[in-house]
């Protein structure tokens, strides 16, 4: 259920909840199953696996078999966040969705047209305030059908908010400063998972900037970026296409029509850019090995 450093959270299937003490890097992350016997936990294998990268390069796990991710935003969330969370999840086999939360502020309106724009095919979206607690019905509903599902977001955007409102009896704490001035100072400090009254569980995460991507393929991220796929009925030449500068490159001719912004195809450049290099780094070092 969550992760404090040197002990971690269990619920038995008896419903008792207990601390059992862990090595500090035991590899156990919120959403493993594991059997406990005495102090020993054995994690059994798992269905999926989030992962991301931080600014630093380093590697983190963000929860174990999960179905469904939430992508939790709000006016000021940084670009390109949305883009790496949905490749992310969709690479590790969950279902991800977009969660546009205070939609009571002013200006939200423009934020929601921008989003529904560039994602609607792609996704579904949320829009809701969780202060409010307006707009939530839809979402309970999507979860309701069993889904384990976590999430993610920028400190401040709500996401701890959005949990109490789905939720009234988990209480978990939330940032002071309310309306668009709430980043910079972390909240919530460990992942917890909680089951929801009505179906389905949630994971409650830190608020984190970078969703870098791990591992993943150029051909995943030319199949899974958000927006390309709206137009599977144009078909490249070429199967492992790049969407760079391959002949006969359906994606290149829709941006150059104008189906596909030139704003959205530089986005997707520049994260190949970044799956290119990493995959250049990986080969280097097996070379060298
Ligand atoms: N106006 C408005 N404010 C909200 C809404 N939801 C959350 N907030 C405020 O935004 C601030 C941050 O909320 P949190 O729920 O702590 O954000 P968080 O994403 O969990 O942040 P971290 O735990 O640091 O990652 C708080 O002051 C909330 O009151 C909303 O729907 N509308
Ligand atoms: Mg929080």
């Amino acid at each position: 259920m969550a992760h404090h450093g040197i002990a971690v959270e269990v619920l038995f299937d008896d419903g008792q909840r207990r601390m059992v003490r862990v090595k500090r890097d035991s590899g156990h992350v919120v959403g493993d199953d594991v059997v406990v016997t005495g102090e020993v936990l054995r994690r059994l294998p798992r269905r999926t696996e989030l992962l991301r990268r931080d600014a630093r390069g380093d590697v983190h796990l963000v929860a174990a078999n999960l179905d469904v991710l939430g992508v939790v935003v709000a006016p000021l969330s940084p670009a390109g966040f949305i883009d790496r969370a949905i490749v992310a999840a969709r690479v590790a086999r969950l279902q991800p969705f977009v969660v546009v939360n205070k939609c009571d502020l002013e200006g939200t309106a423009e934020l929601l047209a921008a989003l529904s724009g560039t994602y609607a095919g792609s996704v579904s979206i949320f829009p809701l305030s969780a202060a409010k607690r307006t707009g939530l019905a839809p979402l309970l509903e999507f979860l309701s059908e069993g889904h384990r599902g976590a999430f993610v977001g920028t400190t401040g955007v709500g996401k701890s908010s959005l949990l109490n409102a789905l939720c009234p009896e988990i209480d978990l704490r939330v940032g002071g400063l309310s309306g668009y001035k709430s980043q910079g100072r972390h909240t919530t400090t460990v992942s917890t998972l909680h089951a929801l009254s009505g179906g389905g569980e949630l994971v409650d995460t830190p608020g984190f900037r970078d969703f870098g991507l791990v591992d993943i393929s150029v051909e995943d991220l030319a199949v899974h970026f958000p927006g390309f796929e709206a137009h599977g009925e144009v078909v490249c030449r070429f199967r492992n296409c790049r969407h760079r500068s391959e002949p006969g490159c359906a994606v290149v001719v829709l941006v150059e029509q104008g189906s596909i912004p030139a704003e959205r195809y530089a986005t997707y450049l520049e994260i190949l850019d970044e799956v290119e290099a990493d995959q250049a780094e990986a080969r280097s070092k097996g070379w060298r090995t």
